[in-house]
């Protein structure tokens, strides 16, 4: 059978975060989080529902390696609670929050699982939302000093690392648009977290390189996508700049290239003014770039939307999400970041789809899932074959888990969690993509 061969030590995973699957919320010293905080907040999420027990994660993790182990998989990617490490987000280590991720790096090394760490997947600790949260310059310098703290921890035994997972999101969503934590409406205030991240994502690599784990590799994970005009009308193709730059570009242009995008006026007066050193630090190069790709934008000029631009409703083939299911657009993006940022390495750090999965005697079979991965593996491999130095790929998620606002509304995992008990259960995807890792190759048809 025909099949497309990856390179010799690709990497396989999955990928989850901290707050979406470990539970466990008030256990050894947890602090609260600003996903506690909004969860626990009436309206804000489907039914109410919150991580207060989500997966299970704290204390099924031993179960869950053995799950990744049988699956053949050699990565795995978490995310730490900054919560655990400090209750306050400052101040005195919580050694009892450290010791869990010392116990999942171990069980993963026992099996012969990379371990990938992102440091911030959203969970702020709410003590430092009480001053101010992302808005406050002085979270970016704790952040830099939470993430010395892992390094000095972890940092022989993790090899690959991350500051932040998709800062777009947790700015824009959280601050501009409301449907994340901490849930503000306030544009300007969005535009400032983006750039408090920025500074505290290059604060965190200046002190990886300073004085963190010399063998270690460190990134920055975004959430990026493709922009098309809906037409080939120059208005929709000024459209589609204007959303490219204020989405993709509004990251990798900084941390990249040291300088904004041109952006309106509006959007940029919101920024604060940085100065030279600021930008320095924030393009402090990183060893890799994490993408993560879940579909395509189709956007139009349009007069009532914000900056004249708007979204066309995505059609075709399309997740429980709502989101088109298109490969091409991952190929599209790695292409093009390779072209015109030459990230030294990059990762699919996460790329999946929510499905309508159900179990019947046992059994969960989601072959649209296995389609969706197997094509965008298989356009992950012809950009590795245009020279795109790829260098693994994350399936998101390891197992079904608390999808932020949507709750446990929506199924991303390889493994069915069935609620109520939350046993794991294998999907059908699941035993398609162990063949997968197990043979380094995806086979056709
Ligand atoms: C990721 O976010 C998260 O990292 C992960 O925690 C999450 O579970 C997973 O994906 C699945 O959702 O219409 O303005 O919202 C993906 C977030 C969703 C960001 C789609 C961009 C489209 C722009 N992406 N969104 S908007």
């Amino acid at each position: 059978m025909a099949e497309l061969r990856f390179p010799d030590g690709f990497l396989w995973g999955t990928a989850t975060a901290s707050y979406q699957v470990e539970g466990a919320v008030r256990e050894d010293g947890r602090g609260e989080s600003i996903w506690d905080r909004f969860s626990h907040t009436p309206g804000k999420t489907f039914e109410g529902q919150t991580g207060d027990v989500a997966c299970d994660h704290y204390h099924r993790y031993p179960e869950d390696v053995e799950h990744m182990a049988r699956m053949g998989m050699n990565a795995y990617r978490f995310s730490v609670a900054w919560p655990r490490i400090f209750p306050e987000g400052k101040g005195p280590v919580n050694q009892k929050g450290l010791d869990f991720y010392r116990r999942l790096v171990d069980a993963l090394q026992g099996r012969h699982i990379q371990p990938c760490l992102t440091l911030y997947h959203w969970d702020l600790p709410q003590a430092l939302q009480e001053k101010g949260g992302w808005d406050n310059r002085d979270t970016g310098r704790y952040f830099a000093e939470y993430a010395h703290t892992l390094y000095q921890a972890l940092g022989d035994r993790v090899p690959l690392w991350i500051t932040l997972n998709e800062p777009w999101v947790a700015a824009i969503l959280g601050h501009a648009f409301g449907q994340h934590a901490p849930g503000f409406g306030d544009f300007p205030l969005a535009m400032r977290v983006v750039h408090h991240l920025l500074l505290a994502h290059g604060w965190a690599v200046e002190a990886f390189r300073h004085d963190g784990p010399r063998r270690a590799q460190i990134g920055i994970t975004l959430n990026l996508s493709p922009v098309e005009p809906a037409t080939g009308k120059e208005a929709d193709g000024q459209a589609a700049d204007l959303a490219d730059r204020f989405t993709n570009r509004l990251f990798l242009d900084p941390i990249f290239r040291g300088a904004y995008p041109e952006l309106p006026d509006l959007m940029r007066s919101a920024l604060p003014q940085a100065t030279p050193e600021e930008m320095e630090r924030i393009s402090t190069p990183v060893d890799f770039l994490g993408v993560n790709y879940y579909t395509r934008q189709v956007v139009e000029a349009d007069p009532q939307g914000l900056y004249g631009v708007g979204m066309v409703p995505a059609r075709g083939d399309l997740t429980e999400m709502g989101w088109e299911v298109y490969p091409q657009g991952l190929y599209d993006l790695l292409i093009r970041v390779h072209r015109e940022y030459h990230p030294q390495a990059v990762y699919v750090t996460e790329n999946g789809a929510a499905f309508a999965d159900e179990i019947q005697d046992g059994e969960v079979d989601d072959p649209r899932r296995i389609a969706y991965v197997r094509e965008h593996l298989s356009r992950a491999h012809a950009a590795i074959g245009a020279g795109v130095p790829l260098k693994g790929y994350f399936y998101w998620s390891l197992m079904d888990n608390f999808e932020w606002a949507f709750g446990y509304s929506k199924r991303f995992g390889l493994l069915y969690v069935v609620p109520g008990s939350l046993e794991r259960v294998w999907k059908r995807s699941a035993r398609w993509y162990a063949q997968v890792a197990q043979a380094n190759a995806v086979p056709l048809g």
